[in-house]
């Protein structure tokens, strides 16, 4: 995965690594590098901010030996992408959170939304799945009663990891689902409810109306939004949007294993202000992951040294 962004640095380095660090010729090999982390899904707003970064860095490394060179740069490198991507640990924000509201007798409730096959309803199991690997329970909602075949989709993948699924029938009211999610919470002492909820454009202002609604019916502690890390720049204006209309707390990036470019990984985070909580690593139901930095770091620089 993220060849495209991974082959960007890789050229940056390349040609940097070889020359002396004239102003000049720095100018034009970050433009180059610029143009290509867009053309691999790097908003052009944090496009432009890794080339300025890099640039301002790269002006004022001292290198004593040119054999250093390459380690420096990459620590140039490094410190860039690190600068704009939010990480935040899943354990010490979200699940102790679920741990806090539950030792005072409160089911945590999770709203998640986004647009059309964006992941949200395998994210919510794997939510669910994780939760449970930490000795939580939860129970989900699902409301969306929209979709043909939806609670079909949700209450089989919600079989495998052995949690329950509220549900009504197809053209109820999504918002009455939450509740009964809600109120069986309570009333069985589950620390968590899981609302899964049909997909929609941010352009469609009656599904957004109605998600607001939702919203503004279940009082969830926290809203996920889970784009597909696959749609690349699309996804940040989605969450961009979104957020203006539900507001939204985390970002799920599903996918990610899927995405050669790897540009929505570095742009969605610092083009939003939310940061990315998990992203999605396959389609099995443990293909979730806490956005480890370092690694995406590594994993985007790996192959250049
Ligand atoms: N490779 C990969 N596939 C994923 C990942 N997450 C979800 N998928 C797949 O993406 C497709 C859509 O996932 P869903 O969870 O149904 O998406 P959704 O947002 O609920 O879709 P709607 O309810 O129709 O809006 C399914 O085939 C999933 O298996 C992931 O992290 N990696
Ligand atoms: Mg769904």
């Amino acid at each position: 995965m993220l060849e495209g962004i991974k082959k960007a640095f890789a050229n940056l380095t390349d040609r940097i690594k070889t020359t002396t660090l004239s102003e000049s010729e720095i100018k034009k090999h970050v433009e180059d590098f610029k143009l290509q982390l867009i053309a691999n899904d790097v908003a052009v707003e944090v496009a432009e901010k890794l080339a300025m970064e890099v640039t301002e860095r790269l002006k004022t490394l001292k290198v004593p030996r040119f054999s250093e060179h390459k380690e420096a740069i990459i620590q140039v490198l490094e410190e860039s992408i690190s600068s704009v991507i939010l990480e935040v640990n899943p354990d010490s924000s979200f699940v102790n959170l679920v741990r806090s509201n539950y030792s005072i007798g409160k089911p945590t409730v999770v709203l998640f939304v986004g647009p059309n096959g964006g992941g949200k309803t395998t994210s919510v199991v794997k939510v669910s799945n994780y939760l449970k690997s930490k000795g939580l329970s939860s129970i989900i909602a699902c409301s969306d009663t929209y979709r043909a075949g939806a609670i079909e989709q949700l209450k089989g993948l919600a079989e495998r990891v052995g949690v329950r699924v509220v549900s009504h029938k197809y053209g109820g009211d999504p918002a009455a689902v939450a509740l009964d999610a809600i109120e069986a919470a309570r009333a069985a002492k589950v620390s968590t409810v899981l609302i899964d909820t049909a997909g929609r454009t941010e352009v469609d202002k009656n599904l957004l109306e109605e998600m607001r609604k939702i919203k503004r019916v279940s009082n969830p502690d926290v809203v996920i939004y889970v784009g597909d890390a696959l749609a690349g720049n699309v996804v940040v204006e989605q969450v961009r949007r979104f957020n203006e209309y539900v507001g939204i707390d985390y970002i799920i990036l599903a996918k990610l294993d899927a995405d050669m470019k790897g540009g929505s990984a570095i742009s969605v985070s610092y083009m939003t202000g939310k940061p990315i909580l998990f992203v999605g690593t396959g389609q099995g139901l443990n293909d979730l992951e806490p956005l480890d930095k370092k690694r995406l770091i590594n994993t985007i620089l790996g192959r250049v040294f």
